[in-house]
C-alpha cells in the first residue's frame, strides 16, 4: 500500500516540487486548492496540468468544515501545510487577512485533524520560516540563526508565522502528535512567484536582454538573505516527517547575500555587467557598457519595518536528517535566469 500525503498550498513554489518529490516516491498525492472550481474550470484544469498525478480536493484553511471533510475523506498519513499568505510585504497591507489565514489556518489544520480522528497516525509538517527570527542585533544574526535563536518576527506575516509555530510545538506537546514544524530560510527556483525580489529580478534580467523591459524597479538592495533552491528544501520537509520523533529544524545554506549582489549574477548571465551609482532611493544600476540605467530604487517596494540580514545556521538538520542543500548561490541565479530566458525567448510566461 502507498503512502498518501496531503498537501495544502499545492499551487505554490513547495508545493508544485514537494508534490513531484512524493509522487517519485510511489505516494499518492492529495493537493488541496481553493475556489468554487469544478473539473471544467479553465484554472482547475490548470492546476491539473501543472500538477500532473496530483488528485485535488477544494478546501479552504478558512472553513474548518470543509478541512474537516476533505482529510476525512483522503485519511493521509503524512499532511504538509504550506498554504499561507506568504507575501512580507502585502501582510502589511493585509495583516487582517494574513493573521487568519497564516496563523489561524495552521489551528483549523490541526484541529481538523484531530476531529478526522487522525491524530495518532497522521505526521504533520508546518511551514515555519526564518521571518520568525526578524534579526534585530542581539539576535546574533552574525553566526546564524539555528532552532535555539530568540524570534522577533518584523511583519504581520512574521507574527502570524510564529503563532502557527507555537501552536504546531504546542500540538506535539499536548496531543502526542507527530507534528514538525521546518524553520526554512528563503528558496527560490523556477517555480517562484514574480512578487518576490528573486524572481523579480530573473525576469527583468531577462526581459532586458531581450529588449522586452528597460527599467527594473525595486526597494531595498542592501538587504541580505540565505538565499537556496527550493528543491532541495522540499526533501528536507520529507526526511523530518520520515523521523521516528517530531521536532523543529532550520533549513538554510549558512551564507547570505545582497539583493545588489543578485542582480549583478543574474544580469551577468545575460551578459549585461552592472555598475552601481548613486546612493539609497537615489542608487541605480547601470549597464556598463552602454551607460543605460536598468534598475533603479521605487521606494514604494520599502518596507514599513525591514529585516536586514537572515542568516542559517543548518547544522541540526545536517547532523539528524542527513539533509544538505545541493544548489549554491551562483547555481541559484543561473537556473533561474536560464528558466526565464527560455520563457521569455518562448514568449509564454511560466
Ligand atoms: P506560495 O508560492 O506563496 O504558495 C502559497 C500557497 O498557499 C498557494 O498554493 C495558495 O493558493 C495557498 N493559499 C493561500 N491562501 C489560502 C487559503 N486561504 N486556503 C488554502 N490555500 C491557500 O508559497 P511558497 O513559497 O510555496 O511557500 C510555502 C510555504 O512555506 C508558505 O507557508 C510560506 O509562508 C512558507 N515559507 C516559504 C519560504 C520561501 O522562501 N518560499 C520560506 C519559509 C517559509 P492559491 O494558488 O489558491 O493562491
Ligand atoms: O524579499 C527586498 C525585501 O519578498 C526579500 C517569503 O517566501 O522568504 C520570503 O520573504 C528582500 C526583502 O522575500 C524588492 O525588502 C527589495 O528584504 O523576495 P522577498 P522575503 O520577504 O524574504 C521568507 C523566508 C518567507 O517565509 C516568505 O514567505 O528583498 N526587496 N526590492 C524586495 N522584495 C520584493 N518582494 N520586491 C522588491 O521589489
Amino acid at each position: 500500500m502507498s503512502k498518501v500525503a496531503f498537501i495544502t498550498g499545492v499551487t505554490g513554489q513547495d508545493g508544485g516540487h514537494l508534490a513531484g518529490l512524493l509522487l517519485g516516491k510511489g505516494y499518492r498525492v492529495v493537493g488541496m486548492v481553493r475556489g468554487q472550481m469544478e473539473p471544467s474550470h479553465p484554472r482547475y484544469r490548470q492546476i491539473q496540468e501543472d500538477l500532473p498525478g496530483v488528485e485535488l480536493v477544494l478546501a479552504d484553511l478558512l472553513d474548518p468544515a470543509a478541512l474537516v471533510r476533505a482529510l476525512s475523506t483522503v485519511r493521509p498519513d503524512e499532511v504538509y501545510n504550506l498554504a499561507a499568505i506568504s507575501h512580507v510585504g502585502y501582510s502589511f497591507h493585509n495583516p487582517v487577512l494574513t493573521h487568519q489565514v497564516t496563523g489561524g489556518g495552521v489551528l483549523n489544520m490541526l484541529e481538523a485533524i484531530r476531529a478526522a480522528g487522525l491524530a495518532d497516525t497522521a505526521r504533520f509538517y508546518q511551514a515555519s520560516t526564518s521571518e520568525m527570527f526578524g534579526g534585530l542585533d542581539y539576535n546574533r544574526p552574525s553566526q546564524g540563526y539555528d532552532e535555539t535563536a530568540l524570534f522577533h518576527p518584523r511583519s504581520p506575516y512574521g507574527v502570524a508565522k510564529l503563532y502557527g509555530h507555537w501552536i504546531t510545538c504546542n500540538y506535539r506537546e499536548s496531543y502526542g502528535m507527530h507534528a514538525s514544524s521546518g524553520i526554512l530560510f528563503n528558496h527560490e527556483g523556477e517555480r517562484r512567484g514574480p512578487e518576490f525580489v528573486t524572481r523579480k529580478i530573473s525576469q527583468a534580467a531577462a526581459r532586458i536582454s531581450l529588449g522586452k523591459q528597460h527599467v527594473l524597479e525595486l526597494g531595498n538592495l542592501s538587504a541580505k538573505r540565505d538565499w537556496g533552491y527550493a528543491g532541495d528544501y522540499v526533501e528536507g520537509m520529507w526526511l523530518m516527517l520520515q523521523q521516528d520523533e517530531p521536532g523543529d529544524y532550520v533549513l538554510g545554506t549558512g551564507e547570505a547575500h545582497t539583493i545588489r549582489e543578485f542582480c549583478g549574477l543574474a544580469f551577468a548571465e545575460v551578459g549585461i555587467e552592472l555598475e552601481w551609482r548613486g546612493e539609497g532611493p537615489d542608487e541605480t544600476g547601470v549597464n556598463r557598457a552602454s551607460g543605460t540605467t536598468v534598475i533603479r530604487v521605487n521606494p514604494a517596494f520599502f518596507r514599513p519595518a525591514e529585516v536586514d540580514i537572515l542568516l542559517a545556521d543548518p547544522s541540526k538538520a545536517e547532523r539528524v536528517l542527513g539533509w544538505k542543500r545541493r544548489v549554491d548561490f551562483s547555481g541559484l541565479v543561473k537556473l533561474m535566469v536560464a528558466h526565464d530566458l527560455e520563457v521569455e525567448r518562448a514568449g509564454v510566461r511560466g
